[in-house]
């Protein structure tokens, strides 16, 4: 039984793991996949803030093949539009976690609400949850296209709190993002960062409340 009404996780590299393009990459580029798809997953990060601030939306879909034709031109390579799509579409059908399956169903029959949200389109939540066949763990997936404003604004965690129809306090946001951690934080929800790779935290002024190495830690933490 835990204490918190409703769970709202991150998709991307939280529950996700977006590094499963790599392997899509390295065709392209032999023995430089993991190079290409970290800067790629950078970019697209970091457009997705400077739209933000710029006072501009463009959906995650868009912002993820310019952050690809970006890298593409940085590693000097040359890609069709076909390609540059095919390899976008990866982003649609990349695969979960290992340990996310069952620590989701664990933290179902505690009877919390689980929820997303994500910078993703509605289009490309839906599609990565239905691939993966998690979609009844959720009562929410929420996208900021609702809002029209990337994470870490705190209008997109407002959509959560909204959407899950709870005080702040009482929803757990768990995020792998530092950033996303960081602003979530910010906002005012009680925070699980999940530390897969044993990385340092941001130094945004926030610290997470709870840290895991991964779900199954959550897990523990919530059952
Ligand atoms: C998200 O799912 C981009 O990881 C980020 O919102």
């Amino acid at each position: 039984m835990t204490r918190f009404k409703g769970i709202v996780f991150d998709l991307y590299g939280t529950l996700y793991d977006v590094h499963s393009v790599a392997r899509r990459c390295d065709a392209l580029l032999p023995g430089r996949g993991h190079e290409m798809s970290a800067l790629w997953r950078q970019k697209q990060l970091e457009y997705t803030w400077l739209r933000s601030l710029m006072g501009e939306y463009a959906p995650f879909e868009a912002i993820t093949e310019d952050a690809l034709r970006y890298t593409c031109a940085q590693l000097k390579l040359s890609l069709s539009e076909q390609t540059l799509t095919a390899l976008s579409d990866e982003y649609l059908t990349i695969q979960p976690h290992a340990e996310v399956p069952a620590a989701l169903a664990a933290l179902q029959q505690t009877g919390v609400a689980l929820a997303i949200l994500s910078n993703g389109s509605a289009r490309s939540i839906d599609s990565v949850v239905a691939h993966s066949g998690l979609q009844d763990r959720f009562a929410h997936l929420l996208s900021v296209d609702e809002v029209r404003v990337f994470k870490p604004h705190p209008l997109a965690y407002a959509l959560a709190e909204t959407k899950l129809d709870a005080p702040r306090g009482d929803i757990l946001f768990v995020s792998s993002n530092p950033w996303d951690a960081s602003g979530a934080r910010r906002f005012g929800f009680p925070v699980c960062w999940v530390n897969r790779s044993g990385n340092a935290f941001d130094e945004l002024g926030q610290k997470p409340t709870h840290v895991v190495p991964d779900l199954s830690g959550l897990v523990a933490l919530c059952c």
